[in-house]
């Protein structure tokens, strides 16, 4: 069975590319996904690509990865800033995951410096837009052993 990855996007992501292009880009949410879907394949893994507003639906589907995912590239939105309940579930399972935002986190307000995902994860990449995604694919297949990089 090919490698398979959970990729995970939060609140207000479905609305990329409609509002705020400076800050996170022109391209669409649907575009996102079928460039890290495209590039996933062309790396020989699968990827399953899920956004929710919702926290539980969020918590539900890193639960469910366990069955089927060898990891997880995230982008919790907000959540990131937030939600403890979404790094326990990140630690819980215990797939390695890479958080990823489309922008420069640091370079932004001081509430959106601290993750608590990012000390669950393998790493974490922001500032790259939209090629975040296809940064995070590639770090966590490297992680995996299942890509040599450089
Ligand atoms: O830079 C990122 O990827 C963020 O995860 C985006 C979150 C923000 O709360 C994080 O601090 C950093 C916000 C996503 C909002 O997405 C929108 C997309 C289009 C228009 C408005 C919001």
């Amino acid at each position: 069975m090919a490698t398979e990855i959970l990729l995970l996007n939060g609140p207000n992501l479905n609305l990329l590319g409609t509002r705020e292009p400076d800050v996170y880009g022109a391209v669409t949410y649907t575009d996102i996904v079928a460039r890290a879907q495209s590039h996933a394949q062309k790396r020989g893994a699968g990827l399953r690509a899920l956004q929710s507003n919702h926290e539980g639906v969020l918590i539900d589907a890193i639960h469910e990865a366990r069955a089927w995912a060898a990891g997880i590239v995230i982008n919790p939105g907000a959540y990131t800033h937030t939600s403890i309940a979404i790094r326990d579930a990140i630690a819980a399972v215990g797939l390695p995951a890479v958080e990823v935002h489309l922008s420069n986190v640091y370079a932004r307000e001081a509430f959106r410096h601290h993750s608590h995902i990012a000390p669950v994860c393998v790493g974490q990449i922001s500032g790259f837009g939209w090629r975040g995604y296809v940064l995070g694919i590639d770090a966590l297949l490297s992680h995996l052993g299942l890509i040599e990089l450089g």
